[in-house]
Protein backbone atom coordinates (compact mmCIF):
# COMPACT_ATOMS: atom_id res chain seq x y z
CA UNK A 1 0.00 0.00 0.00
CA UNK A 2 1.09 4.01 0.01
CA UNK A 3 1.18 6.45 1.82
CA UNK A 4 -1.73 7.93 0.16
CA UNK A 5 -3.62 7.48 -2.53
CA UNK A 6 -5.97 10.58 -3.93
CA UNK A 7 -7.17 10.29 -7.42
CA UNK A 8 -10.37 12.63 -7.26
CA UNK A 9 -8.83 15.55 -9.64
CA UNK A 10 -7.66 16.39 -12.55
CA UNK A 11 -3.99 16.74 -11.07
CA UNK A 12 -3.95 13.22 -10.03
CA UNK A 13 -0.32 11.97 -10.59
CA UNK A 14 0.08 10.01 -13.36
CA UNK A 15 -3.73 10.07 -14.44
CA UNK A 16 -4.04 7.19 -11.85
CA UNK A 17 -3.53 8.86 -8.43
CA UNK A 18 -1.29 10.53 -5.96
CA UNK A 19 0.24 8.26 -3.74
CA UNK A 20 3.42 9.98 -1.55
CA UNK A 21 2.22 13.50 -1.86
CA UNK A 22 -0.40 15.26 -3.54
CA UNK A 23 0.15 17.56 -6.59
CA UNK A 24 -1.99 19.62 -5.10
CA UNK A 25 0.14 19.91 -2.40
CA UNK A 26 -1.67 17.49 0.09
CA UNK A 27 0.42 15.24 2.83
CA UNK A 28 -0.34 11.88 3.38
CA UNK A 29 -1.37 12.66 6.68
CA UNK A 30 -3.98 15.44 5.43
CA UNK A 31 -4.87 12.82 3.16
CA UNK A 32 -5.58 9.90 5.55
CA UNK A 33 -7.52 12.49 7.78
CA UNK A 34 -9.95 13.69 4.72
CA UNK A 35 -10.32 9.48 4.23
CA UNK A 36 -11.64 9.24 7.42
CA UNK A 37 -14.24 12.71 7.22
CA UNK A 38 -15.31 11.00 4.18
CA UNK A 39 -15.92 8.05 5.74
CA UNK A 40 -17.26 9.60 9.10
CA UNK A 41 -20.07 11.61 7.04
CA UNK A 42 -21.45 8.15 6.01
CA UNK A 43 -21.68 6.94 9.23
CA UNK A 44 -23.93 9.97 9.82
CA UNK A 45 -26.07 9.77 7.19
CA UNK A 46 -26.86 5.70 7.76
CA UNK A 47 -28.14 7.36 10.93
CA UNK A 48 -29.68 10.75 9.72
CA UNK A 49 -31.31 9.27 6.36
CA UNK A 50 -33.39 6.79 8.84
CA UNK A 51 -34.17 9.61 11.48
CA UNK A 52 -35.45 11.53 8.98
CA UNK A 53 -37.48 9.09 7.48
CA UNK A 54 -39.21 9.37 10.37
CA UNK A 55 -39.60 12.54 10.86
CA UNK A 56 -36.76 13.40 12.83
CA UNK A 57 -33.94 15.44 11.94
CA UNK A 58 -30.93 18.09 13.31
CA UNK A 59 -29.81 21.43 11.31
CA UNK A 60 -26.80 20.31 13.35
CA UNK A 61 -26.04 17.35 12.07
CA UNK A 62 -26.89 18.02 8.33
CA UNK A 63 -24.22 21.16 8.99
CA UNK A 64 -21.24 18.84 9.91
CA UNK A 65 -22.47 16.44 7.01
CA UNK A 66 -22.55 19.90 4.52
CA UNK A 67 -19.09 20.63 6.04
CA UNK A 68 -17.57 17.61 6.30
CA UNK A 69 -17.65 16.81 2.60
CA UNK A 70 -16.81 20.38 1.91
CA UNK A 71 -13.70 20.44 3.51
CA UNK A 72 -12.47 17.20 1.41
CA UNK A 73 -13.06 19.05 -1.54
CA UNK A 74 -9.64 19.42 -3.97
CA UNK A 75 -7.74 22.55 -2.94
CA UNK A 76 -9.74 23.33 0.46
CA UNK A 77 -8.13 22.31 3.48
CA UNK A 78 -4.73 21.01 4.28
CA UNK A 79 -4.39 21.65 7.63
CA UNK A 80 -4.73 17.99 9.19
CA UNK A 81 -5.49 19.62 12.34
CA UNK A 82 -8.22 21.24 11.70
CA UNK A 83 -9.23 18.37 9.40
CA UNK A 84 -9.01 16.16 12.44
CA UNK A 85 -11.58 18.43 14.21
CA UNK A 86 -13.86 17.87 11.66
CA UNK A 87 -13.71 14.32 11.89
CA UNK A 88 -13.97 14.73 15.25
CA UNK A 89 -17.49 16.91 14.90
CA UNK A 90 -18.51 14.38 13.01
CA UNK A 91 -18.34 11.87 15.31
CA UNK A 92 -20.43 13.97 17.84
CA UNK A 93 -22.65 14.88 14.85
CA UNK A 94 -23.08 10.84 14.47
CA UNK A 95 -23.76 10.35 18.35
CA UNK A 96 -26.63 12.96 18.10
CA UNK A 97 -28.11 11.18 14.74
CA UNK A 98 -28.37 7.53 16.21
CA UNK A 99 -29.72 9.24 18.98
CA UNK A 100 -32.28 11.21 17.10
CA UNK A 101 -33.00 7.99 15.04
CA UNK A 102 -33.55 5.86 18.29
CA UNK A 103 -35.45 8.53 19.61
CA UNK A 104 -37.90 8.54 16.54
CA UNK A 105 -38.16 4.75 16.19
CA UNK A 106 -39.06 4.35 20.04
CA UNK A 107 -42.02 6.93 18.82
CA UNK A 108 -43.03 5.01 16.16
CA UNK A 109 -42.82 1.96 18.05
CA UNK A 110 -40.11 0.37 15.71
CA UNK A 111 -36.73 -1.74 17.25
CA UNK A 112 -33.98 0.28 15.54
CA UNK A 113 -31.73 -1.30 12.88
CA UNK A 114 -28.55 -2.02 14.05
CA UNK A 115 -26.38 -0.67 11.46
CA UNK A 116 -22.76 -1.54 10.14
CA UNK A 117 -19.96 -0.15 8.38
CA UNK A 118 -19.28 3.57 8.86
CA UNK A 119 -22.03 3.75 11.77
CA UNK A 120 -20.25 1.49 13.60
CA UNK A 121 -16.88 4.23 13.26
CA UNK A 122 -16.02 6.26 17.17
CA UNK A 123 -13.04 8.25 16.47
CA UNK A 124 -10.42 7.24 18.15
CA UNK A 125 -8.46 8.93 20.75
CA UNK A 126 -5.16 10.59 19.90
CA UNK A 127 -4.25 11.30 15.91
CA UNK A 128 -2.39 8.19 15.58
CA UNK A 129 -5.32 6.19 16.31
CA UNK A 130 -7.49 8.68 13.95
CA UNK A 131 -4.68 7.63 11.22
CA UNK A 132 -4.92 3.63 11.55
CA UNK A 133 -8.49 3.99 11.44
CA UNK A 134 -7.88 5.80 8.07
CA UNK A 135 -5.63 3.42 6.40
CA UNK A 136 -8.53 0.86 7.09
CA UNK A 137 -10.72 2.61 5.05
CA UNK A 138 -8.76 4.18 2.40
CA UNK A 139 -9.69 3.71 -1.44
CA UNK A 140 -6.97 1.28 -2.49
CA UNK A 141 -8.66 -0.92 0.23
CA UNK A 142 -12.14 -0.40 -1.52
CA UNK A 143 -10.33 -1.04 -4.92
CA UNK A 144 -8.87 -4.46 -4.00
CA UNK A 145 -12.62 -5.54 -2.40
CA UNK A 146 -14.68 -4.14 -5.08
CA UNK A 147 -12.35 -3.67 -8.27
CA UNK A 148 -12.04 -0.06 -9.79
CA UNK A 149 -15.21 -0.12 -11.75
CA UNK A 150 -17.61 -0.24 -8.59
CA UNK A 151 -15.08 1.63 -6.44
CA UNK A 152 -14.21 4.60 -9.67
CA UNK A 153 -18.75 4.43 -9.43
CA UNK A 154 -18.84 4.93 -5.67
CA UNK A 155 -16.21 7.34 -6.07
CA UNK A 156 -18.00 9.62 -8.77
CA UNK A 157 -20.87 9.81 -6.28
CA UNK A 158 -19.27 11.22 -3.62
CA UNK A 159 -17.73 13.48 -5.89
CA UNK A 160 -20.56 14.67 -7.34
CA UNK A 161 -22.05 15.23 -3.44
CA UNK A 162 -18.99 16.74 -2.66
CA UNK A 163 -19.13 19.66 -5.38
CA UNK A 164 -23.12 19.68 -4.60
CA UNK A 165 -22.55 19.81 -0.76
CA UNK A 166 -19.64 23.27 -1.66
CA UNK A 167 -23.05 25.02 -3.08
CA UNK A 168 -25.19 24.15 -0.45
CA UNK A 169 -22.85 25.67 2.05
CA UNK A 170 -22.56 28.89 0.14
CA UNK A 171 -26.61 28.94 -0.02
CA UNK A 172 -27.18 27.86 3.55
CA UNK A 173 -24.89 30.58 5.22
CA UNK A 174 -27.08 33.21 2.99
CA UNK A 175 -29.64 31.41 4.91
CA UNK A 176 -31.08 29.16 2.14
CA UNK A 177 -31.97 25.36 3.44
CA UNK A 178 -33.99 23.01 1.35
CA UNK A 179 -35.12 20.27 3.38
CA UNK A 180 -35.52 17.78 0.12
CA UNK A 181 -31.77 18.28 -0.63
CA UNK A 182 -30.34 17.34 2.57
CA UNK A 183 -32.14 14.24 2.52
CA UNK A 184 -31.47 13.28 -0.51
CA UNK A 185 -27.57 13.88 0.63
CA UNK A 186 -28.02 11.46 3.63
CA UNK A 187 -30.23 8.64 1.70
CA UNK A 188 -27.00 8.61 -0.89
CA UNK A 189 -24.31 9.11 1.62
CA UNK A 190 -26.11 5.76 3.25
CA UNK A 191 -26.55 3.97 -0.21
CA UNK A 192 -22.46 4.13 -0.15
CA UNK A 193 -22.35 3.33 3.50
CA UNK A 194 -23.81 -0.31 2.67
CA UNK A 195 -20.69 -0.92 -0.05
CA UNK A 196 -23.43 -1.14 -3.53
CA UNK A 197 -22.08 -2.91 -6.01
CA UNK A 198 -24.74 -3.06 -8.76
CA UNK A 199 -22.68 -0.89 -11.47
CA UNK A 200 -25.89 0.15 -13.42
CA UNK A 201 -27.42 1.43 -9.95
CA UNK A 202 -24.56 3.34 -8.85
CA UNK A 203 -24.72 4.88 -12.74
CA UNK A 204 -28.39 5.84 -12.25
CA UNK A 205 -27.39 7.23 -8.66
CA UNK A 206 -24.91 8.71 -10.24
CA UNK A 207 -27.25 11.04 -12.26
CA UNK A 208 -29.23 11.51 -9.48
CA UNK A 209 -26.95 13.42 -7.92
CA UNK A 210 -26.61 15.61 -10.89
CA UNK A 211 -30.09 16.31 -10.14
CA UNK A 212 -29.78 17.41 -6.91
CA UNK A 213 -26.75 19.17 -8.20
CA UNK A 214 -29.27 20.89 -10.29
CA UNK A 215 -31.10 21.87 -7.65
CA UNK A 216 -28.78 23.37 -5.49
CA UNK A 217 -27.42 25.17 -7.75
CA UNK A 218 -30.52 26.79 -8.31
CA UNK A 219 -30.70 27.38 -4.53
CA UNK A 220 -27.50 29.20 -4.81
CA UNK A 221 -28.25 31.34 -7.73
CA UNK A 222 -31.81 32.47 -5.79
CA UNK A 223 -29.89 33.35 -2.34
CA UNK A 224 -27.25 35.05 -4.56
CA UNK A 225 -29.92 36.98 -6.21
CA UNK A 226 -32.21 37.96 -3.43
CA UNK A 227 -29.52 38.63 -1.44
CA UNK A 228 -27.38 40.71 -4.00
CA UNK A 229 -29.83 41.30 -6.92
CA UNK A 230 -29.77 39.85 -10.45
CA UNK A 231 -26.48 40.49 -11.81
CA UNK A 232 -26.20 42.67 -14.77
CA UNK A 233 -23.32 43.61 -17.30
CA UNK A 234 -20.66 45.13 -15.59
CA UNK A 235 -17.44 46.90 -16.85
CA UNK A 236 -14.66 45.32 -13.68
CA UNK A 237 -11.27 47.50 -13.91
CA UNK A 238 -8.02 44.82 -14.27
CA UNK A 239 -5.69 47.16 -13.66
CA UNK A 240 -5.11 48.97 -9.86
CA UNK A 241 -5.85 51.78 -8.38
CA UNK A 242 -3.20 53.56 -6.20
CA UNK A 243 -3.52 52.78 -2.13
CA UNK A 244 -3.93 50.34 -0.22
CA UNK A 245 -5.35 47.02 -1.08
CA UNK A 246 -6.92 43.55 -0.34
CA UNK A 247 -7.25 40.94 -2.31
CA UNK A 248 -10.53 38.12 -2.16
CA UNK A 249 -10.20 34.82 -3.68
CA UNK A 250 -12.58 31.83 -3.25
CA UNK A 251 -16.76 32.00 -4.51
CA UNK A 252 -18.03 33.18 -1.41
CA UNK A 253 -19.79 36.34 -1.69
CA UNK A 254 -20.89 36.89 1.70
CA UNK A 255 -17.38 36.91 2.84
CA UNK A 256 -16.47 39.73 0.27
CA UNK A 257 -20.03 41.51 1.17
CA UNK A 258 -18.88 41.55 4.89
CA UNK A 259 -14.86 42.50 4.16
CA UNK A 260 -16.55 45.24 2.37
CA UNK A 261 -18.65 46.88 5.14
CA UNK A 262 -15.83 46.62 7.38
CA UNK A 263 -13.18 48.24 4.60
CA UNK A 264 -15.48 51.00 4.24
CA UNK A 265 -13.96 54.53 5.04
CA UNK A 266 -10.48 52.75 5.87
CA UNK A 267 -8.48 54.06 2.21
CA UNK A 268 -8.41 50.69 1.03
CA UNK A 269 -9.43 49.04 -2.32
CA UNK A 270 -10.84 45.65 -2.64
CA UNK A 271 -10.03 43.43 -5.90
CA UNK A 272 -11.48 40.36 -6.69
CA UNK A 273 -9.59 37.26 -7.34
CA UNK A 274 -10.23 34.39 -9.81
CA UNK A 275 -13.82 32.44 -9.32
CA UNK A 276 -14.45 36.30 -7.42
CA UNK A 277 -14.77 38.25 -10.54
CA UNK A 278 -18.32 37.58 -10.84
CA UNK A 279 -19.01 39.69 -7.73
CA UNK A 280 -19.01 42.78 -9.50
CA UNK A 281 -21.62 42.06 -11.27
CA UNK A 282 -24.09 41.98 -8.58
CA UNK A 283 -25.60 45.58 -7.86
CA UNK A 284 -25.37 45.41 -4.16
CA UNK A 285 -21.82 44.47 -4.31
CA UNK A 286 -20.73 46.55 -6.33
CA UNK A 287 -22.33 49.86 -5.46
CA UNK A 288 -19.14 49.53 -2.98
CA UNK A 289 -16.76 52.09 -4.49
CA UNK A 290 -14.18 50.36 -3.04
CA UNK A 291 -15.24 47.22 -4.78
CA UNK A 292 -12.17 48.24 -7.26
CA UNK A 293 -11.49 45.88 -9.67
CA UNK A 294 -9.90 42.50 -10.30
CA UNK A 295 -6.56 41.29 -10.20
CA UNK A 296 -4.41 38.70 -11.22
CA UNK A 297 -5.69 35.09 -13.09
CA UNK A 298 -7.02 31.77 -12.52
CA UNK A 299 -5.73 30.21 -8.93
CA UNK A 300 -2.42 28.10 -10.62
CA UNK A 301 -1.35 31.83 -11.22
CA UNK A 302 -1.65 32.73 -7.09
CA UNK A 303 2.00 32.13 -6.02
CA UNK A 304 3.44 34.59 -8.44
CA UNK A 305 0.49 36.95 -8.17
CA UNK A 306 0.17 37.06 -4.43
CA UNK A 307 3.41 37.40 -4.43
CA UNK A 308 3.23 40.94 -6.48
CA UNK A 309 0.31 42.00 -4.38
CA UNK A 310 1.21 44.99 -2.55
CA UNK A 311 -1.72 44.31 -0.40
CA UNK A 312 -3.02 41.24 2.35
CA UNK A 313 -4.91 38.35 0.67
CA UNK A 314 -7.92 36.92 1.60
CA UNK A 315 -9.02 33.34 0.57
CA UNK A 316 -13.00 32.27 1.49
CA UNK A 317 -12.74 29.20 -0.37
CA UNK A 318 -10.85 26.93 -2.75
CA UNK A 319 -7.83 27.08 -4.72
CA UNK A 320 -5.61 27.68 -2.30
CA UNK A 321 -1.93 26.90 -3.00
CA UNK A 322 1.36 26.70 -0.92
CA UNK A 323 1.71 30.37 0.60
CA UNK A 324 5.51 31.27 -0.75
CA UNK A 325 7.22 32.68 2.47
CA UNK A 326 7.06 36.38 0.91
CA UNK A 327 3.13 36.45 1.44
CA UNK A 328 2.39 33.97 4.30
CA UNK A 329 2.68 36.43 7.08
CA UNK A 330 -0.19 38.41 4.60
CA UNK A 331 -2.41 35.71 3.17
CA UNK A 332 -5.28 34.58 5.62
CA UNK A 333 -8.35 32.01 5.27
CA UNK A 334 -11.63 32.00 6.70
CA UNK A 335 -14.46 29.12 6.12
CA UNK A 336 -13.17 25.93 5.41
CA UNK A 337 -10.29 26.73 3.70
CA UNK A 338 -7.20 26.21 5.78
CA UNK A 339 -3.29 26.16 5.23
CA UNK A 340 -0.85 24.96 8.38
CA UNK A 341 0.06 28.06 10.32
CA UNK A 342 -2.19 30.30 8.16
CA UNK A 343 -3.83 33.14 9.84
CA UNK A 344 -7.55 31.98 9.70
CA UNK A 345 -10.47 34.36 10.25
CA UNK A 346 -12.98 32.55 12.64
CA UNK A 347 -17.10 32.61 12.26
CA UNK A 348 -17.20 36.01 13.60
CA UNK A 349 -16.19 36.89 10.66
CA UNK A 350 -14.00 39.87 12.22
CA UNK A 351 -11.45 40.90 9.71
CA UNK A 352 -9.69 43.31 11.60
CA UNK A 353 -6.32 41.53 11.20
CA UNK A 354 -6.70 41.06 7.97
CA UNK A 355 -7.40 45.27 7.37
CA UNK A 356 -4.51 45.65 9.75
CA UNK A 357 -2.44 43.84 7.83
CA UNK A 358 -3.09 45.91 4.34
CA UNK A 359 -2.93 49.07 5.96
CA UNK A 360 1.02 47.53 7.07
CA UNK A 361 1.75 46.96 3.18
CA UNK A 362 2.42 49.81 0.50
CA UNK A 363 -0.26 49.23 -1.70
CA UNK A 364 0.11 50.30 -5.21
CA UNK A 365 1.92 53.43 -5.42
CA UNK A 366 0.28 54.39 -8.52
CA UNK A 367 -2.70 53.78 -10.64
CA UNK A 368 -2.18 51.31 -13.65
CA UNK A 369 -3.40 52.82 -17.40
CA UNK A 370 -7.30 52.07 -17.04
CA UNK A 371 -8.80 48.56 -18.98
CA UNK A 372 -11.81 46.91 -18.18
CA UNK A 373 -13.67 43.86 -19.00
CA UNK A 374 -17.33 42.92 -18.68
CA UNK A 375 -19.32 40.33 -16.26
CA UNK A 376 -22.15 40.19 -15.13
CA UNK A 377 -24.55 37.95 -18.40
CA UNK A 378 -26.35 35.80 -15.83
CA UNK A 379 -29.86 34.46 -17.31
CA UNK A 380 -31.77 37.72 -16.07
CA UNK A 381 -29.52 39.70 -18.60
CA UNK A 382 -28.74 37.62 -21.04
CA UNK A 383 -33.05 36.55 -21.08
CA UNK A 384 -33.85 40.67 -21.22
CA UNK A 385 -31.75 40.68 -24.44
CA UNK A 386 -33.07 36.84 -25.64
CA UNK A 387 -35.35 38.83 -28.86
CA UNK A 388 -32.25 40.44 -29.72
CA UNK A 389 -30.41 36.73 -29.44
CA UNK A 390 -33.09 34.94 -31.25
CA UNK A 391 -33.48 37.32 -34.13
CA UNK A 392 -29.82 36.75 -34.70
CA UNK A 393 -29.48 33.41 -34.68
CA UNK A 394 -32.66 33.81 -36.79
CA UNK A 395 -31.02 36.24 -39.67
CA UNK A 396 -27.69 34.68 -39.54
CA UNK A 397 -26.05 37.06 -37.72
CA UNK A 398 -25.07 34.35 -34.87
CA UNK A 399 -24.39 31.06 -36.35
CA UNK A 400 -23.14 29.00 -33.33
CA UNK A 401 -22.37 29.16 -29.17
CA UNK A 402 -19.82 27.76 -27.57
CA UNK A 403 -20.00 27.08 -23.72
CA UNK A 404 -16.51 27.60 -22.96
CA UNK A 405 -16.10 26.85 -19.40
CA UNK A 406 -14.75 25.31 -16.35
CA UNK A 407 -11.99 25.26 -14.04
CA UNK A 408 -8.66 26.13 -14.95
CA UNK A 409 -5.29 24.35 -14.50
CA UNK A 410 -2.02 23.89 -14.55
CA UNK A 411 -1.50 21.65 -17.12
CA UNK A 412 0.32 22.83 -20.56
CA UNK A 413 -2.48 20.85 -22.71
CA UNK A 414 -5.34 23.70 -21.01
CA UNK A 415 -4.18 25.84 -23.94
CA UNK A 416 -6.17 24.43 -25.99
CA UNK A 417 -9.22 26.63 -24.38
CA UNK A 418 -7.72 29.34 -25.24
CA UNK A 419 -6.98 28.55 -28.84
CA UNK A 420 -10.53 27.12 -29.13
CA UNK A 421 -12.11 30.75 -28.28
CA UNK A 422 -9.14 32.57 -30.67
CA UNK A 423 -10.58 30.32 -33.02
CA UNK A 424 -13.94 30.33 -32.76
CA UNK A 425 -15.73 32.16 -35.37
CA UNK A 426 -16.78 35.44 -35.77
CA UNK A 427 -20.37 34.98 -36.22
CA UNK A 428 -20.37 33.14 -33.41
CA UNK A 429 -20.77 33.73 -29.44
CA UNK A 430 -18.95 32.70 -26.26
CA UNK A 431 -20.64 31.67 -22.86
CA UNK A 432 -18.11 31.66 -20.62
CA UNK A 433 -18.09 30.23 -16.24
CA UNK A 434 -16.12 29.47 -13.68
CA UNK A 435 -12.02 30.12 -13.65
CA UNK A 436 -11.19 27.99 -16.39
CA UNK A 437 -12.34 31.85 -18.56
CA UNK A 438 -9.31 33.49 -17.22
CA UNK A 439 -7.57 31.53 -20.78
CA UNK A 440 -8.82 34.09 -22.63
CA UNK A 441 -11.19 36.43 -20.85
CA UNK A 442 -9.45 39.59 -21.41
CA UNK A 443 -9.13 39.28 -25.39
CA UNK A 444 -11.42 41.72 -27.04
CA UNK A 445 -13.95 39.55 -29.31
CA UNK A 446 -15.56 42.17 -30.16
CA UNK A 447 -19.71 42.31 -30.70
CA UNK A 448 -22.18 41.17 -33.22
CA UNK A 449 -24.95 43.66 -33.55
CA UNK A 450 -24.92 44.88 -30.19
CA UNK A 451 -24.50 41.40 -27.84
CA UNK A 452 -20.88 40.81 -26.84
CA UNK A 453 -19.20 37.83 -28.46
CA UNK A 454 -17.83 36.98 -24.72
CA UNK A 455 -20.67 36.80 -22.12
CA UNK A 456 -19.72 36.28 -18.53
CA UNK A 457 -22.22 34.05 -16.84
CA UNK A 458 -20.30 33.51 -13.85
CA UNK A 459 -18.79 31.78 -11.21
CA UNK A 460 -19.04 27.62 -11.70
CA UNK A 461 -22.05 27.89 -10.04
CA UNK A 462 -23.69 29.81 -12.60
CA UNK A 463 -23.95 26.72 -14.70
CA UNK A 464 -27.13 27.07 -13.41
CA UNK A 465 -27.91 30.17 -14.98
CA UNK A 466 -26.14 28.82 -18.53
CA UNK A 467 -28.89 25.72 -18.33
CA UNK A 468 -31.63 28.48 -17.80
CA UNK A 469 -30.16 30.59 -21.04
CA UNK A 470 -30.01 27.53 -23.05
CA UNK A 471 -32.93 25.90 -21.97
CA UNK A 472 -34.96 29.45 -22.33
CA UNK A 473 -33.71 28.99 -26.11
CA UNK A 474 -34.42 25.68 -26.74
CA UNK A 475 -38.10 26.95 -25.72
CA UNK A 476 -37.72 30.00 -28.39
CA UNK A 477 -36.77 27.86 -31.11
CA UNK A 478 -39.42 24.78 -29.65
CA UNK A 479 -36.47 22.36 -30.12
CA UNK A 480 -34.62 20.33 -27.44
CA UNK A 481 -31.62 21.73 -25.83
CA UNK A 482 -29.49 18.97 -28.01
CA UNK A 483 -30.74 20.64 -31.27
CA UNK A 484 -29.85 23.99 -30.40
CA UNK A 485 -26.73 25.41 -32.41
CA UNK A 486 -24.52 24.95 -28.80
CA UNK A 487 -21.70 23.07 -27.97
CA UNK A 488 -20.25 22.49 -24.73
CA UNK A 489 -16.04 22.55 -24.62
CA UNK A 490 -15.39 22.30 -20.77
CA UNK A 491 -12.97 22.00 -18.71
CA UNK A 492 -12.67 20.50 -15.22
CA UNK A 493 -10.22 20.36 -12.05
CA UNK A 494 -12.21 19.75 -8.73
CA UNK A 495 -15.36 18.21 -7.66
CA UNK A 496 -17.35 21.14 -8.27
CA UNK A 497 -16.74 20.43 -12.03
CA UNK A 498 -17.50 16.74 -11.25
CA UNK A 499 -20.99 17.71 -9.60
CA UNK A 500 -21.97 20.05 -12.76
CA UNK A 501 -21.16 17.52 -15.52
CA UNK A 502 -23.24 15.16 -13.55
CA UNK A 503 -26.10 18.20 -13.62
CA UNK A 504 -25.55 18.21 -17.74
CA UNK A 505 -25.84 14.24 -18.28
CA UNK A 506 -29.10 14.27 -15.70
CA UNK A 507 -30.29 16.88 -18.14
CA UNK A 508 -29.35 14.62 -21.22
CA UNK A 509 -27.15 17.34 -22.83
CA UNK A 510 -24.91 14.86 -25.31
CA UNK A 511 -21.80 15.83 -27.46
CA UNK A 512 -20.07 17.48 -24.63
CA UNK A 513 -16.39 17.84 -24.95
CA UNK A 514 -13.79 17.59 -22.02
CA UNK A 515 -10.67 18.14 -21.03
CA UNK A 516 -7.84 18.29 -20.48
CA UNK A 517 -7.95 14.93 -19.55
CA UNK A 518 -10.75 12.20 -18.42
CA UNK A 519 -10.77 11.91 -14.68
CA UNK A 520 -8.82 8.85 -12.92
CA UNK A 521 -11.76 7.68 -11.06
CA UNK A 522 -13.48 6.81 -14.67
CA UNK A 523 -12.60 3.52 -16.13
CA UNK A 524 -13.08 2.49 -19.23
CA UNK A 525 -15.76 0.46 -18.82
CA UNK A 526 -17.94 3.34 -17.48
CA UNK A 527 -16.43 5.64 -19.73
CA UNK A 528 -17.88 3.20 -22.53
CA UNK A 529 -21.27 3.67 -20.71
CA UNK A 530 -20.85 7.54 -20.57
CA UNK A 531 -19.86 7.77 -24.36
CA UNK A 532 -22.92 5.29 -25.71
CA UNK A 533 -25.47 7.31 -23.79
CA UNK A 534 -23.98 10.70 -23.90
CA UNK A 535 -21.48 10.94 -26.48
CA UNK A 536 -19.10 12.92 -24.66
CA UNK A 537 -15.62 12.82 -25.98
CA UNK A 538 -12.27 14.15 -24.91
CA UNK A 539 -10.89 17.17 -26.41
CA UNK A 540 -8.58 16.29 -29.46
CA UNK A 541 -7.40 19.25 -31.54
CA UNK A 542 -8.72 22.41 -31.68
CA UNK A 543 -8.83 22.33 -35.72
CA UNK A 544 -10.69 18.48 -35.64
CA UNK A 545 -12.99 19.92 -32.54
CA UNK A 546 -13.94 22.87 -34.19
CA UNK A 547 -14.17 21.51 -37.52
CA UNK A 548 -16.27 18.27 -36.26
CA UNK A 549 -18.88 20.73 -33.90
CA UNK A 550 -19.60 23.05 -37.26
CA UNK A 551 -19.65 20.70 -39.80
FE1 LIG B 1 -3.72 14.48 -6.08
FE2 LIG B 1 -5.85 15.95 -6.76
FE3 LIG B 1 -5.98 14.30 -4.69
FE4 LIG B 1 -4.51 16.57 -4.58
S1 LIG B 1 -6.76 16.39 -4.75
S2 LIG B 1 -3.91 14.56 -3.83
S3 LIG B 1 -3.71 16.62 -6.68
S4 LIG B 1 -5.70 13.73 -6.84
FE1 LIG C 1 -11.73 27.18 -10.24
FE2 LIG C 1 -10.65 26.09 -8.12
FE3 LIG C 1 -12.86 24.85 -10.27
FE4 LIG C 1 -15.43 27.40 -9.27
S1 LIG C 1 -11.33 28.09 -8.33
S2 LIG C 1 -13.91 26.72 -10.63
S3 LIG C 1 -10.78 25.19 -10.04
Amino acid sequence: MSNMFCYQCEQAARNEGCTSIGVCGKQPDTSAMQDLVVHAVKGVSQYAHRARQLGARDPEVDQAMIEGLFTTVTNVNFDTDRVEQVARRLGSAKKRARELYEEAAARAGQTPEQLSGPAQWEPAADSEGLKRQAEEIGIEKRISANGEDVTGLQELIIYGLKGSAAYADHARILGYDNEENLAFFHETLSYLADNPQDAEQLTSTALRCGELNLKVMAQLSQAHTDTYDHPQPTPVRITPVKGKAILVSGHDLRDLELLLQQTEGTGINIYTHSEMLPAHGYPKLNKYPHLAGNYGGAWQDQRREFDAFPGAILMTTNCIQEPKESYRDRIFTTGLVAWPGVQHIGEDKDFTPLIEKALAQPGFSEDGEEKKILTGFGHDAVLGVADKVIDGVKNGAIRHFFLIGGCDGAKSGRNYYTEFAEKVPEDCVILTLACGKYRFNKMDFGDIGGIPRLLDVGQCNDAYSAIQIASALAGAFECEVNDLPLSMVLSWYEQKAVAILLTLLHLGIRNIKLGPSLPAFVTPAVLNVLVENFNIAPISTVEEDMKQILG
